[in-house]
């Protein structure tokens, strides 16, 4: 019998915090916490060992009434097919209301569930208030947040890393509530944009939006921005499952604090890995974010003097961690993320890394193997890993064996890459039941720290040699059958992109009557990124629902570029696929920086990886477009077709290439960027165009638009 149990973990909380930067909560919880609302009553939420989750369902068949691919039919999507009026939110009620008014939604603890072969969908409804919010603020007198509390939290303390800062919060929670539901479910989020002066949207990290294009949540290709006092309700069909994620994709917001987990499940006779674990608990989610003990933004476009650079001060791991302050040697009493499992057991992880920085990070469990499963939601012939190297955007699903002594173990998160510099690292427990909550053993130290064991996507990119030290993403192989046109036909369209940044002169970029958008690189340097040379610019209105709008002179792609574009050219970088095009795309580092790998992310598909690695031509240093072209000329741009592993993300090692192959079937204007926040934000973006506006699914009602306001100017000066 398989069981989806909900763990039940006690952490006693005694923040001691010995750094003046660091503030105490040390009221102690207070037990009468104020019920939220009537309907989310999480304490009493039925998943211990003998809730019925998982059970038999083997023997069922397999239907799935009104599974993803469809375009969602707006029309019955509550109400909003009719004109509506606005209305200013009510605080007090909003989170609720929806809920309460519409018998047809269910609740995330109604969502997060075991899913079985022949249910009908449900419709889940998440409400999600943004707002500006403390770590370490009154509220952690009221209360001490509960480990378990992953899907919603009834105490609105935030202690992260036990160092106090200003932050961005989703209903009060670091991370945000986590979407947890099952293949085939509507899910409804209403966004509430509380944050001062801020705008925002939210990107589903994962989720193709087949159907649902507008609801992607990139600023000025699938939407406005939501404004501050403006809710915005997003509605998207899980059609694809899998470990996924959330996070805002307006500036910097994300490293503040706004992400959470997707999780969509699927009955287990759809997932061909489902054999190697008997759990896949709704708690086994390793979230991992990059921190800073400041907003993001005091480090754009960046310093030169005090605080250089963007790399962030710590690691957290759902959230939580500790800190040691490298001047005093002083360390936070927060608690450590802590994973249970019951001796004999098998159980899945789900590891997302939701880093903003440009820090690969390495996960090493203590005394246990890792069998992958899976990557950003696509299956794999199952791996054995020690240690998995994961860049921001990735998503690596596992199986662990509670198979040793009972015990403690530590997890150990090291950031590497510029993070070594700080040697970030943060530390979790893994645990079996009725064994201690920490481990006997010393903590692993960034110098000293778990053995590495076998490697998943090594930074060396040896990746077209066996090994027994490492295995690369390509090396991987597909758990499910790889369309075959895609491995054995020529593509229909070819795309070479480099990629660099473009160097400024403190004279060209201070020039008088000039603002150009720059970074301050930690050496120093003032940068913009290109792909293709051409820094990526959002068009002023978004281009899915407001297309004619835009001056088509504002697109540009390697092919067209505007007259005069100069050396630091920023245009709107769109490049036109045909619908159900075969594309192949290859990746080129012309950034040529060792230490650093980017990661592009590629919205509305998973694609198929076919090739990485570096130049096999021993003579040449450095590769660049040029040499990537003649390399494929002459076929020495390796490519393999056994079954290449589906990725929606993937980093380019440096000095290096990717090839990937998709069809592009998802009508849409897509987004496909480097996954660093501080590399999108200087134009590390071009959008793919698939199809044409009249393959998309209607407009929804009522979207909001948004442009620039520039009429003519009356001429006579006494009339407006
Ligand atoms: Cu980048």
């Amino acid at each position: 019998m398989r069981r989806l149990t909900c763990t039940t973990l006690v952490v006693f909380v005694a923040i001691v915090v010995p750094s003046t930067a660091v503030r105490v909560g040390t009221q102690g919880s207070r037990r009468d916490q104020q019920a939220q609302a009537s309907w989310s009553n999480w304490d009493s939420l039925d998943l211990g060992p003998g809730s019925d989750f998982f059970t038999s369902q083997q023997q069922i068949l397999q239907t799935h009434p009104g599974k993803g691919g469809g375009p969602i039919n707006y029309k019955s999507s509550g109400g909003a097919g009719g004109h509506l009026k606005h209305k200013h939110l009510d605080y007090r009620t909003s989170p609720t209301s929806e809920l309460r008014r519409n018998p047809s939604l269910s609740a995330p603890d109604e969502c997060a569930r075991a899913c079985r072969d022949g249910e009908p969908p449900k419709i889940c409804y998440y409400h999600f208030t943004l707002e500006h919010y403390s770590v370490l603020g009154a509220a952690c007198q009221v209360c001490t947040p509960n480990a378990t509390n992953v899907i919603w939290s009834n105490c609105q303390c935030i202690l992260a890393d036990g160092v106090e800062r200003s932050m961005l919060a989703v209903n009060r929670m670091l991370p945000g509530p986590s979407i947890q539901v099952c293949e085939g479910d509507k899910v409804v989020i209403d966004v509430e944009n509380h944050l001062e002066a801020q705008e925002v949207t939210i990107h589903w990290h994962g989720i193709w939006q087949k159907g649902s294009q507008y609801y992607d949540g990139v600023p000025f290709v699938t939407q406005c921005p939501i404004q501050q006092g403006n809710s915005f309700r997003y509605q998207w069909i899980a059609g694809n499952a899998g470990t996924h994620f959330w996070h805002a994709h307006t500036g910097l917001q994300k490293m503040d604090g706004i992400y959470g987990s997707i999780v969509v499940r699927q009955p287990p006779n759809r997932d061909p890995n489902s054999h190697l674990y008997d759990f896949d608990l709704t708690t086994h989610v390793i979230l991992l974010s990059d921190w800073m003990h400041e907003a993001a933004a005091e480090r754009y476009p960046g310093r030169l003097a005090v605080n250089t650079g963007q790399d962030p001060e710590n690691l957290l791991i759902n959230g939580k961690g500790q800190f040691r302050d490298p001047n005093t040697g002083f360390m936070t009493n927060t608690p450590l993320e802590t994973y249970t499992m019951t001796p004999g057991k098998r159980y899945r992880f789900r590891m997302i890394t939701s880093l903003a920085s440009v820090c690969p990070v390495q996960l090493t469990v203590q005394g246990h193997t890792m069998v992958l499963i899976a990557t950003d939601g696509e299956p794999v012939h199952p791996v054995n890993v020690n240690t998995i190297i994961s860049f921001s955007g990735e998503r690596y699903d596992f199986v662990i064996n509670a198979d040793q002594a009972v015990g403690a173990y530590w997890i150990q998160v090291r950031g590497l890459g510029e993070c070594g510099i700080r040697r970030v690292q943060q530390l979790a427990v893994l645990r079996y039941y009725r064994g201690p909550y920490t481990p006997f053993s010393q903590a692993p130290t960034y110098d000293f720290g778990i053995p590495q064991g076998v490697v998943l996507n090594p930074l060396d990119a040896r990746c077209n040699e066996t090994r027994r030290d490492a295995v690369c993403i390509n090396q991987l192989k597909n758990a499910r059958e790889v369309d075959k046109a895609l491995l054995t036909e020529q593509p229909n369209v070819k795309i070479f992109l480099p990629f660099r940044f473009y160097l400024y002169t403190p004279d060209d970029l201070f020039n008088p009557n000039t603002y150009n958008r720059h970074l301050v690189a930690p050496n120093g340097d003032h940068v913009i990124s290109l792909i293709d040379e051409i820094s990526y610019m959002s068009p002023p209105a978004p281009l899915l629902s407001q297309y004619d709008d835009v001056d088509p002179a504002q697109f540009c792609n390697g092919d067209n570029r505007p007259a005069d574009c100069g050396p630091n050219c920023m245009c709107t970088h769109k490049v036109d696929i045909p619908l159900n095009a075969i594309v192949e795309v290859v990746l080129v580092d012309e950034v040529q920086q060792p230490n650093l790998s980017h990661p592009f992310h590629l919205h509305g598909y998973a694609f198929n990886v076919v090739g990485m690695g570096r130049s096999p031509d021993q003579n040449v240093k450095k590769i660049n477009l040029k040499h990537a072209l003649d390399l494929d000329r002459r076929g020495l741009l390796h490519r393999h077709f056994d079954l290449p592993p589906g990725k929606d993300t993937i980093a380019v090692p440096n000095n290096g290439y990717v090839i990937f192959r998709f069809r592009a079937d998802n009508p849409g204007v897509w987004l496909f960027h480097c996954h660093f926040l501080f590399h999108i934000v200087i134009g590390m973006n071009l959008l793919l165009h698939v199809g044409t506006q009249t393959d998309l699914p209607p407009i929804p009602p009522n979207f909001p638009t948004c442009g620039d306001h520039s009429p003519r100017i009356n001429l006579d000066p006494t009339k407006l």
